[in-house]
C-alpha cells in the first residue's frame, strides 16, 4: 500500500518535515477536521474558523503542488471526532504500508501519534518538526548547562546560529545583543495615519466555514463579525508587506504601548499565520533584516522584531517540551480564585481590562502588553487560578496553541512555575498602564488613588499582592524597592489598602 501521511491543522506547510522526501505518487495525505480539536478547550470561533479554513485552502494547494490529499470533513456522516479514530478509517480506505507523520505541538496530541504503532500495527515515524531554529537535543543541551535559564543568553547562541543582525567578525549589528531600553514608548496620539492591518475578504470556502461555525459552536466566546484572517500563504504574505511597509520602522518605539479603540498599532499581526505554517519565521525574520540593512528600518526595531521570534518563542517552546506534561499544573503562588465573568464578556468598568478582552472578542487578538500587562497582570494580582488563566488564553486567541501559550501564560505572566520562565513577576498597578496608554483617561475609576470608591482597583491589588506572597517573593532581588516601600507605610496605610483589596476581591465572586 501507499504512505499515509497525517497532515494537523498547525502544520500548514508544503515541505513540512513528514512530506519531506515521500514520493506524492506513492502517499496519501490526510488532513482531518475533527470535534476533539475544536472543543478540547471552546476555542473563539473566530479561531476555529481561521484554522478549518487555512486548512481546506491548504488541502487545495497539496493537491495543486500533485499529492493525493484525502480530507476528513468536520460535518462527514462518519466523523467520530477525533484524530485516532479518522486515522483507523484512513487505514481501511488505502491500507498504507506505514505512517509518517510531523510531531504533534503539544502533548497531548503527541500522546495519540505515539499509541498509533501498537494500536494500528503498522510502522509509525514520526518526524521532528524542523520549522524552528533549535531543535529538542540543542535546547535540552543548552539548558543542562545553565541555571537559572534566561531568555538573553539563549537568544545570543540564536543570533549567532542564524547569522540574524551579526557583523563579519561575529559580533552583533551596533555593538549592542538588545536595544530594548529604547522600546518603551509611550504611545504617540491617535491619528489617521498609523498602520492598519490588511482585511481579507472571506471567500466561498471561508464563508462555508464561517457557516458551520457559527451554527455549532454558538456556545463558544467570539465574534465572527470582524472576521478578516487570510487563509493562504499568499494573503499571509500580503500581511507580512503590509508589516514590513509601514508598521516595522516604529515597531520597537511603540511595542509596548496601548491605544483605546486601537487594537494593531505598530503590531505584525502575524502570530497566526507562523504558528499554523503559513508564514516562515525566519523568512520573515530574513526580511526585517533586509530592511535594516536597507535602510527602511532602525535597528531597534529590527533587533527588537528577530529577537521575539528567534528568542522568545524558540525559548518559550524550549521551555514546554523541556519542563514535560507536568508544567501546566504548577502554582507557585498558590492562586485559587476562580476567572471572573468579565474574562468571557468585557463587561467590566476597568476601562483597559473592558478594551482588551473587547477587542479579544471581536478580533481573537490582542498583542503582547495587552495580554502580559493587562488580563494578565490583572489575574495574577486577584491571585486566579493559573490553570483557569491558562485555559482563557489558550482559548481566546487565534495563535494559541500549548507549545506557546502555556510558558507564556503559566510562566511569563502568573509566575505559577516559580520564576523558571523570568525573574520576577510581571505585576504593575495603574500607574504603569496610564504610562504605557491612553486607558485611564476614559475611566471611571482614578488611576491616581489606592482607597475609596473610585481607586484604581488596580493600585490597591498591586500592595495587596506583595503583601500576600510576602514569603515567596521578598527575597527576589527585582523586588527589594517595592518592598521596601511597602514596609516603610503607615501601618494605617497598609491596612486601609488591604481592606480595599479585599473588598475588591469580594466583589468579583
Ligand atoms: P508582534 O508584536 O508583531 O511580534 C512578532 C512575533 O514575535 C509574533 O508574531 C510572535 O510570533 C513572536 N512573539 C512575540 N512575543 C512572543 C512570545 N512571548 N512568545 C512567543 N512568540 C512571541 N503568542 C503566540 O503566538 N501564541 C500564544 O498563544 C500566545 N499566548 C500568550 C499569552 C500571554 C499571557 C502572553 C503574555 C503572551 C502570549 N503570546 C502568545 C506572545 C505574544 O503576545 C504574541 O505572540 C503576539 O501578541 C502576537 O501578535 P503579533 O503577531 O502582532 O506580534
Ligand atoms: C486548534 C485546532 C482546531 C480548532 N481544529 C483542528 C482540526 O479540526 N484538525 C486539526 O488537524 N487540527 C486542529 N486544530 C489544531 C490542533 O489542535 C493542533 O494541530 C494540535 O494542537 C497540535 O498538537
Ligand atoms: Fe485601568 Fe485603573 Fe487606568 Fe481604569 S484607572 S484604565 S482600571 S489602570
Amino acid at each position: 500500500g501507499p504512505l499515509l501521511i497525517p497532515v494537523l491543522g498547525d502544520q500548514l506547510t508544503p515541505d513540512i518535515a513528514a512530506l519531506r522526501d515521500a514520493d506524492k505518487a506513492d502517499s496519501i495525505v490526510l488532513m482531518m477536521e475533527v470535534a476533539d480539536e475544536t472543543t478540547y478547550v471552546r476555542h473563539h470561533k473566530a479561531k476555529i474558523a481561521f484554522i478549518l479554513s487555512a486548512m481546506r485552502h491548504h488541502a487545495d494547494r497539496l493537491r495543486a503542488l500533485g499529492w493525493t490529499v484525502d480530507y476528513v470533513r468536520l460535518d462527514d456522516p462518519d466523523n467520530d471526532g477525533s484524530f485516532t479514530g479518522a486515522v483507523a478509517r484512513a487505514i481501511s480506505r488505502h491500507r498504507p504500508r506505514a505512517i509518517h507523520v510531523t510531531e504533534a505541538g503539544e502533548w497531548r496530541v503527541r500522546a495519540m501519534l505515539e499509541a498509533w504503532e501498537a494500536r494500528f500495527a503498522i510502522p509509525v515515524t514520526i518526524h521532528e518538526d524542523d520549522r524552528f531554529l533549535c531543535s529538542h537535543a540543542q535546547f535540552d543541551t543548552w539548558a543542562a548547562a545553565r541555571k537559572p535559564l534566561r531568555m538573553e543568553y539563549f537568544y545570543r547562541d540564536m543570533r549567532r546560529m542564524s547569522g540574524l543582525l551579526m557583523t563579519p567578525d561575529g559580533t552583533p549589528e551596533g555593538g549592542e545583543w538588545n536595544y530594548d531600553a529604547d522600546n518603551r514608548k509611550p504611545p504617540p496620539r491617535r491619528d489617521l495615519l498609523m498602520p492598519q492591518p490588511l482585511r481579507f475578504t472571506p471567500d466561498a470556502e471561508t464563508q462555508a466555514v464561517l457557516a458551520m461555525v457559527a451554527e455549532r459552536f454558538a456556545g463558544h466566546i467570539g465574534s465572527l463579525d470582524h472576521f478578516a484572517f487570510a487563509v493562504t500563504r499568499e494573503d499571509a504574505l500580503r500581511q507580512q508587506q503590509r508589516f514590513l511597509d509601514e508598521a516595522l520602522p516604529r515597531f520597537g518605539d511603540y511595542q509596548d504601548a496601548m491605544l483605546t479603540d486601537e487594537p494593531f498599532l505598530w503590531h505584525s499581526i502575524l502570530s497566526p499565520y507562523i504558528n499554523v505554517g503559513l508564514i516562515d519565521p525566519l523568512d520573515l525574520c530574513r526580511a526585517v533584516e533586509a530592511r535594516y540593512r536597507a535602510g527602511k528600518a532602525p535597528l531597534n526595531a529590527a533587533e527588537g522584531f528577530i529577537r521575539q521570534i528567534i528568542g522568545w518563542r524558540e525559548y518559550i517552546r524550549g521551555i514546554y517540551w523541556h519542563e514535560g506534561p507536568d508544567y501546566a499544573r504548577r502554582n507557585a503562588l498558590g492562586a485559587t480564585r476562580d476567572l471572573p465573568d468579565f474574562y468571557w464578556t468585557g463587561d467590566t468598568e476597568m476601562h483597559c481590562m473592558a478594551q482588551a478582552i473587547g477587542q479579544t472578542i471581536d478580533h481573537a487578538y490582542a498583542h503582547h502588553i495587552q495580554r502580559l500587562m493587562i488580563t494578565g497582570n490583572f489575574a495574577l494580582l486577584a491571585g486566579i487560578d493559573p490553570h483557569q488563566v491558562h485555559v482563557w488564553y489558550l482559548e481566546v486567541y487565534a495563535d494559541a496553541y500549548e507549545w506557546v501559550e502555556l510558558p507564556n501564560t503559566l510562566g511569563m505572566s502568573q509566575f505559577a512555575d516559580g520564576g523558571l520562565l523570568g525573574s520576577k513577576p510581571y505585576a504593575a498597578g495603574g500607574a504603569y498602564i496610564n504610562r504605557m496608554s491612553d486607558y485611564c483617561g476614559s475611566c471611571r475609576y482614578d488611576v491616581k488613588q489606592r482607597v475609596g470608591v473610585d481607586a484604581c482597583p488596580f493600585n490597591a491589588l498591586y500592595w495587596d499582592f506583595l503583601a500576600r506572597n510576602e514569603d515567596r517573593l521578598t527575597r527576589n532581588p527585582r523586588l527589594a524597592m517595592p518592598y521596601r516601600t511597602w514596609t516603610r507605610m503607615a501601618e494605617a496605610d497598609r491596612a486601609a489598602i488591604r481592606d480595599q483589596a479585599a473588598r475588591f476581591l469580594d466583589s468579583l465572586a
